[in-house]
């Protein structure tokens, strides 16, 4: 049931599809016109997935793999138990995921808000989109893209990681394994530090604010981002998280295709060091 404030945020309008059609909510869930495709992009994309799992050889959920067409099909169709069935489940997934960011908009939309969310998921869309569209098509073959299954697409992220030598080496990695863990250390502070002052211990009680929080980091490093400014710190560093993920997959084959060790020839060879 509906709590008692809940009600003035149910608005009309702020659709950006299908108008008043399906401007409702069932129980709590908003539905709108994203409502709609999302839940048929993901109840067709799961249907063909455990058909795909269904005609395979195993029913070992660790096991279950949906591949890709083999790299002779390039960029056509291939036949539905030769890779089709992957190419029918990334246009679910991606009508799905697409689907899912009009849906953030459009409820952003509707209560007046920013749409940091709808911008923020679709940086991780762009990050599937950029292993499953862009490389592959860049690379002239669905064949690039990973395979559907728990083991085989850590298999897919090993072999794929070797053919280029040492994936370390390839600087986009580095810039989004470094955004990566300084997402989870920036996080891990704003949590500690919310909790810290909110969630006081047994024998004091009495809830700190946000001076007490900003006091505390001006005690230690004599500066303090502040409260909007973490949830900024945050935003970036996760959605430049997503983007350097995508960017060095990107790279990879399509712009260099030799290890990524010798990319770092460039350094070696500057002409300082003769
Ligand atoms: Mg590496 C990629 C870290 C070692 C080869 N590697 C990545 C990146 C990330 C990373 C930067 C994957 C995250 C990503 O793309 O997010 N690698 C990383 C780290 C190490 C590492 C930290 C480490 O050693 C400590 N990598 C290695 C070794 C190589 C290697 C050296 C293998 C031998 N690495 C590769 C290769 C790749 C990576 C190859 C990549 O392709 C990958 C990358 O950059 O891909 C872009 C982006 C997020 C997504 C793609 C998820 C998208 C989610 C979608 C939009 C929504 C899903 C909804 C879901 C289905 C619904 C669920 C419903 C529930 C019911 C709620
Ligand atoms: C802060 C602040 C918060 C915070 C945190 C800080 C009151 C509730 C965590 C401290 C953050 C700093 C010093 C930036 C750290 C930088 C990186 C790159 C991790 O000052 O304001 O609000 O949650």
């Amino acid at each position: 049931s509906m709590l008692s404030f809940e009600k003035k945020y149910r608005v009309r309008g702020g659709t950006l599809i299908g108008g008043d059609l399906f401007d409702f909510w069932v129980g709590p869930f908003y539905v709108g016109f994203f409502g709609v495709t999302t839940i048929f992009f993901s109840v067709l994309g799961t249907g063909l997935i455990v058909y795909g799992a269904a005609i395979g050889p195993t029913w070992n959920i660790w096991q279950i793999s949906i591949d890709p067409p083999d790299l002779s099909y390039g960029l056509g169709f291939a036949p539905l138990k030769e890779g089709g069935l992957w190419q029918l489940i990334t246009i679910c997934a991606l009508g799905a995921f697409g689907s899912w960011v009009g849906r953030q908009a459009e409820i952003a939309r509707k209560l007046g808000m920013g749409y940091h969310v709808p911008v923020a998921f679709s940086v991780a869309v762009f990050a599937y989109f950029s292993l499953v569209v862009i490389r592959p098509v860049l690379l002239g073959a669905w064949g690039h893209g990973f395979p559907y299954g728990i083991f085989s697409h850590l298999d897919w992220v090993s072999n794929v990681g070797y053919q280029y030598l040492h994936f370390h080496y390839n600087p986009a990695h580095m810039i989004a394994v470094t955004f990566f863990f300084t997402t989870t250390l920036a996080l891990s502070m704003h949590g500690g530090l919310v909790l810290s002052a909110a969630n006081p211990p047994k024998n004091d009680r009495v809830v700190k604010t946000a001076e007490h929080e900003n006091t505390y980091f001006r005690d230690i490093i004599g500066w303090s981002i502040g409260t909007l400014g973490i949830h900024r710190l945050g935003l970036f560093l996760a959605l430049s998280a997503g983007f350097w993920s995508a960017v060095c997959i990107i790279i990879s084959g399509p712009f260099w295709s030799r290890g990524w060790p010798e990319w770092w020839g460039w350094w070696l060879n500057l002409p300082i060091w003769s």
